[in-house]
């Protein structure tokens, strides 16, 4: 059965990869046990995708480039899988619908796999459940995957931990503006997309990438990066310009990482952080049943009362995990 699917995967058959993200979406047991199963089958024969990570706060154009850009490469060819994950869209499902309507003709076009964000709240869960979609993802032969995500909380370093190359599109500012941009997320771009370079905005446009490139200059430059990167360029969805020049800046980069040695090592530093918060999470789900929040709540009580000391409630609380385990 799981290596009937995964027969399937591997051949590209979309439905079959669908169903598979369906399995490794889910929290039924026995679907984990399943998942877990397939994606043990899939990597006997491992497949690599260039993965990259793109974000921009709502608005930017992360839509309509991904349609525009998705067009371009699988006009050349290749297979574009786009994921995406939207921490808002367990609430409002509307950017769903949106996407859907906004990538039409790349959800339409037969080299392309569009899949919308995960709706679940925990983003953990969610983080797990997209890396494991991107394994799948590569092991059904796509090219490229775009993992799209809104620039806010921790989504877009989520993103940027599971991704070969990292994106931030953004929009014509003043220059004041330019300090909305958290730092944090400027030191892990490696390409600054200045988006709606056309018509009234072309000029604003400009200024800003210049801003931007001034800034990524300040920033340290990484061992990992040749030299000129981190870049910022110039792009307009809309019009359909500077594609072709930002993919470009982007094999040209995943050529030298590969060449380097940085491409692999990313990936093995990226695989280790992925063990770690599975392992914590884990460890996290398990203060998440009924009867742990029970006791959790009656313990710090009593520790707010004086009755115990919050050492050894944090004692019984542990010993009580241990039993619930055994
Ligand atoms: N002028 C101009 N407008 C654009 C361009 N790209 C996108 N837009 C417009 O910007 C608006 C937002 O575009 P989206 O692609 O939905 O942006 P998004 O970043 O995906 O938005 P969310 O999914 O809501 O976060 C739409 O009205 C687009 O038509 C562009 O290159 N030039
Ligand atoms: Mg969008």
């Amino acid at each position: 059965m799981t290596s009937d699917l995964a027969d399937r995967i591997r051949a590209g058959e979309r439905r079959a990869l669908a169903r598979a993200i369906t399995l490794v979406e889910s929290r039924r047991a026995d679907h984990r046990a399943e998942a877990e199963a397939l994606l043990a089958t899939l990597a006997q024969d491992p497949r690599e995708a260039i993965r990259i990570g793109m974000s921009g706060t709502p608005g930017v154009g992360k839509s309509s480039f991904i349609e525009v850009f998705g067009m371009m490469l699988t006009g050349q060819g290749l297979k574009v899988a786009v994921l995406a994950v939207d921490p808002s869209s367990a609430r409002s499902g509307g950017s769903i619908l949106g996407d859907k309507t906004r990538m039409e003709r790349l959800s339409r076009d037969p080299r392309a796999f569009i899949r919308p964000s995960p709706s679940q709240a925990h983003l953990g869960g969610v983080a797990r459940r997209t890396r494991e979609a991107v394994t799948l993802c590569e092991a059904a032969g796509f090219d490229v995957i775009l993992i799209e995500t809104v620039g806010v909380g921790q989504s877009e370093t989520m993103v940027a931990e599971m991704s070969d190359l990292f994106v931030l599109l953004l929009a014509p500012a003043g220059g004041d503006e330019l300090q909305g941009v958290k730092r944090g997320i400027m030191e892990q771009a490696d390409l600054i997309l200045v988006n709606k370079a056309d018509g009234e905005l072309k000029s604003q446009a400009t200024r800003t990438c210049a801003d931007y490139a001034g800034a990524l200059r300040l920033l340290r430059k990484r061992a990992e990066d040749p030299d000129g990167y981190p870049r910022a360029m110039t792009v307009s969805a809309m019009q359909e310009i500077g594609l072709d020049t930002a993919w470009a800046a982007m094999t040209d980069l995943a050529a030298w990482r590969k060449k380097q040695g940085h491409w692999a090592r990313r990936r093995a530093a990226q695989a280790r952080h992925w063990f770690r918060t599975d392992v914590t999470e884990a460890l996290l789900a398990q203060l998440d049943t009924a009867a742990a929040r029970e006791l959790m709540a009656e313990l710090s009580d009593e520790v707010a009362e004086g009755r115990l000391l919050p050492g050894a409630a944090a004692g019984r609380m542990l010993a009580f995990l241990k039993e619930q385990q055994s």
